[in-house]
């Protein structure tokens, strides 16, 4: 498959698979740039409209003191990072919250805890924290940490969108973040929140020191489970100081790329989400990514505990690219390759056909 054109390879390749190989996925990581952007742009013009990014707002509903020691976090009660621990947030303060990034333009609502896992107490406020949110008109999304089949009945029940687990990394790198949770109890999390029916969202971060085949068996792992995450978000570590990872290397921006471009092809109807680490990225190392086939941000002044690029900036570069939000979320169109016509060609490059708002 790899020998045929990357325009063909592309039009075929906008049915989801699950049976990538790490050989295979390699390859396509490893391709001249241009060849793999190219193919990445035109699965994503295939499957989304290529000048809208989704708005996503985040959250920390609960702050500090936490008893996992994931090697990047500020949160982490293991690390010194000096951040200060606090309860968790009463309903109507997320509430006016959340009705602030609506006003700003956020379509999405994503509520973060610092916790290895939510207690019993804790969800009665979480349950009406996402009830609250939803009735705003607001996709909403959560991460708690692992969860129990009672906690995922309820926040379905509630009406959560999307539940946010991140496997982080490799299977093999794992263990060299984060030692008080495995890889494994990651994924059977996942797997149960996807079989109560809700949408998943799980992606990782680069830039902590992984090589080339821990990102692409990261992307690997999530491609090959037996859906696609709905979300994936792709995190370039935010270094912070106090944690195990203040002084890790930091990625060549072209490799995040290529991880972005990765994640659009392995998993072309899924949101690829450009999310940690936009500070430190310029103008057009975001567009290259956006071109690649990422397709959401965080927007406001901060993500979780770490500072963000801010409304007027982000206002200023969709401008500048001529990037509109997504005034709701916009689904992949499993007709779209067949059903239109080939964008892929000089004449159709600023098609919009093959994209859908819900
Ligand atoms: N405690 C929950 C959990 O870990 O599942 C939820 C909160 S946690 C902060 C959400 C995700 O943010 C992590 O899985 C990680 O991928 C990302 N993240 C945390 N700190 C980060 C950092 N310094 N740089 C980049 N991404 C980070
Ligand atoms: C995700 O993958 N990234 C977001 C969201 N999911 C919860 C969190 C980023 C956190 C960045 C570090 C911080 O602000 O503490
Ligand atoms: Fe806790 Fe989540 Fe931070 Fe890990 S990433 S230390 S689980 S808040």
């Amino acid at each position: 498959m790899l020998n045929r054109s990357p325009a063909q390879s592309a039009r075929d390749d906008t049915v989801p698979r699950n049976d990538w190989t790490r050989a295979e996925a390699g390859q396509l990581y490893a391709l001249p740039f241009n060849d793999l952007l190219f193919r990445a742009a035109t699965i994503h013009r295939a499957n989304f409209d290529p000048n809208k990014v989704q708005r996503s707002q985040l959250l920390s509903i609960k702050t500090g003191g936490c008893a996992e020691d994931c090697g990047y976090c500020s949160q982490s009660a293991h690390h010194a990072s000096g951040l200060k621990a606090s309860k968790l947030m009463e309903v109507e303060r997320v509430l006016a919250e959340a009705r602030k990034a609506k006003a700003g333009g956020a379509t999405r609502y994503c509520m973060g805890a610092a916790w290895r896992e939510p207690k019993a107490r804790d969800m009665d406020v979480v349950v009406a924290m996402v009830q609250g949110v939803k009735a705003l008109g607001m996709e909403t999304c959560m991460t708690l940490g692992m969860l129990t089949d009672t906690d995922i009945g309820r926040l379905k029940d509630a009406g959560l969108d999307y539940y946010n687990h991140n496997i982080d990394t490799s299977e093999r790198y794992y263990s060299q973040v984060i030692t008080t949770r495995t890889f494994a109890e990651r994924l059977d999390t996942i797997a149960r929140v996807r079989e109560a029916g809700m949408k998943v969202c799980s992606g990782g971060i680069v830039g902590m020191g992984e090589n080339e085949a821990d990102r692409v068996d990261m992307l690997v792992t999530l491609a090959n489970l037996d859906e696609h995450p709905d979300s994936v978000p792709i995190n370039m570590l935010i270094a912070i100081p106090g944690t195990p990872l203040e002084n890790a290397e930091p990625i060549d921006p072209i490799d995040f790329v290529r991880t972005i471009a990765l994640a659009r092809i392995m998993m072309p109807r899924s949101f690829v989400r450009l999310s940690a680490g936009r500070t430190a990225m310029s103008d057009e190392l975001q567009a290259l990514c956006f071109f690649a086939g990422a397709n959401s941000i965080f927007v406001g002044d901060t993500l979780l505990t770490t500072d963000n690029p801010g409304e007027d900036k982000d206002d200023a570069l969709f401008r500048r690219l001529g990037i509109e939000g997504l005034d709701s979320e916009a689904h992949a169109d499993p007709q779209a390759a067949d059903a239109h016509h080939d964008c892929t060609s000089a004449a159709d490059v600023g098609c919009h056909g093959h994209a859908r708002s819900a």
